[in-house]
């Protein structure tokens, strides 16, 4: 056996791998109550009333908004439940979704 010690000139380094994150967009519409979306934005998002208003407030404003980000099936079932919460209340509120870049 040799006594030569040989250690590897670079020590590997993990690679951990970031779930890419997916936004999810509020669309705005001529119809849907502007309390009706802030209290769906503060139910499904938990944000303060405040909070929920000024992302209404934007979309309302300019077409649609970033809510938030999250992992590809939180972003999805919380974009569901928030269209289906207008659709239980006969609006045609809508949130989708899209990978962050
Ligand atoms: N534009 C709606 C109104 O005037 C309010 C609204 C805001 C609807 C944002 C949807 O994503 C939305 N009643």
């Amino acid at each position: 056996m040799s006594d030569i010690d040989v250690k590897p000139d670079t020590i590997a380094k993990p690679k951990i791998e970031q779930p890419r994150l997916h936004k999810v967009i509020l669309i705005n519409d001529d119809y849907t109550p502007r309390e009706f979306v802030t209290a769906v934005l503060m139910m499904v998002f938990h944000m303060s009333e405040d909070q929920a208003y000024r992302i209404m407030m934007t979309a309302h404003q300019r077409g649609a908004c970033v809510v938030a980000a999250f992992t590809r099936d939180i972003a999805e079932s919380k974009a569901t439940e928030g269209t289906n919460a207008g659709r239980q209340n006969g609006h045609p509120l809508e949130f989708t979704t899209e990978p962050e870049e």
